[in-house]
């Protein structure tokens, strides 16, 4: 399953840098931009994290926190979320990562899309082992969100990322498997939608409070729409606006772990920043 986690990361990242084109444009996602499209945050511990997984077979958290914090301080301005520039200094400093992310938000753990955004490769990695996929979901989140919603994202990614490699990808079926969360309530929503991808934003969401629940239904709904053809997942989650880069990195790493991005155009895979 390693060449479909790093399919997933080639995916994510294409998706990122895709996305990221439209950063902090409020309107018109519109006709492809010129490059060089680089990749943000959602990358960045993407790679960070799958290399834990590489290195260590599951999700060590201490390697994963000193992994995060590693990649930060080389490379702070890739757009990082504004909770996550003290969690990752304070992780860079040695503090433990559950004290860390404890105390953001006043003591209630950040419920960003944060989670979510880099754990599509890991959901691809323990494809063939589904029950493992959650467990190790959580763990990865814990590193950086304490908030159980912030978790829940995450474990739906990753979910709908392992069963799109085995072809089964299914909205309701991960929204059980979170069941009692915002995230679950918000897939089971969109599950059996049939329109626009704007009507489905505007029911549960773009991702512009950059909060899991805000963002994880709309992405996955996007990449059940179009399981196999990266190029129109990609088109179907920019076209709504929001949190772009990170709404593209998840359905490209959901998309991605199937497909690989060899099928893209040559514009786009000459474009993007690669990862290695
Ligand atoms: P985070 O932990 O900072 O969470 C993201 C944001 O969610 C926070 O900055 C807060 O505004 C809000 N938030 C999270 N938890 C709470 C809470 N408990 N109470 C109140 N507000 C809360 O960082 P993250 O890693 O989860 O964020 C990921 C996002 O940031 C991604 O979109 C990533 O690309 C990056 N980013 C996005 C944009 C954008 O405009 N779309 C801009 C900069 C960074
Ligand atoms: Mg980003
Ligand atoms: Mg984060
Ligand atoms: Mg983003």
């Amino acid at each position: 399953m390693i060449n479909r986690a790093r399919a997933a990361l080639r995916g994510l990242a294409m998706g990122d840098a895709f996305g990221g084109t439209w950063f902090r444009r409020r309107f018109a996602v519109d006709n492809l931009r010129p490059g060089p499209w680089r990749w943000t945050d959602d990358t960045a511990m993407a790679i960070v994290l799958l290399s834990v997984l590489e290195e260590h077979g599951t999700v060590d958290q201490d390697a994963l926190a000193a992994g995060f914090a590693r990649a930060y301080a080389e490379d702070p301005h890739r757009h990082y979320g504004a909770g996550m520039h003290d969690v990752l200094a304070a992780l860079g400093q040695g503090e433990p990562w559950p004290e860390v992310t404890r105390r953001q938000f006043d003591g209630e753990g950040s419920w960003g899309n944060g989670a979510a955004m880099r754990v599509a490769p890991l959901g691809a990695f323990f494809a063939d082992d589904p029950d493992q996929v959650p467990i190790e979901a959580v763990r990865s989140a814990q590193v950086t969100h304490a908030h159980p919603e912030a978790a829940a994202g995450a474990v739906a990614v990753a979910l709908a990322a392992a069963l799109n490699v085995t072809g089964g990808l299914d909205l309701s079926a991960i929204a059980d498997r979170v069941d009692g969360t915002e995230v679950a309530r918000g897939l089971r929503r969109v599950a059996a939608l049939d329109t626009d991808p704007r009507k489905v934003a505007a029911m549960v969401g773009c991702g512009r409070r950059m909060s899991a629940p805000d963002t994880v239904p709309f992405a996955l709904w996007c990449a059940a729409r179009h399981p196999a053809d990266l190029e129109a997942a990609l088109w179907a989650t920019a076209s709504a606006g929001g949190d772009v880069d990170t709404t593209c990195a998840i359905t490209g790493g959901v998309v991605g772990a199937r497909t690989g991005v060899d099928a893209l155009p040559a514009q786009w895979l000459a474009a993007a920043e690669p990862v290695s």
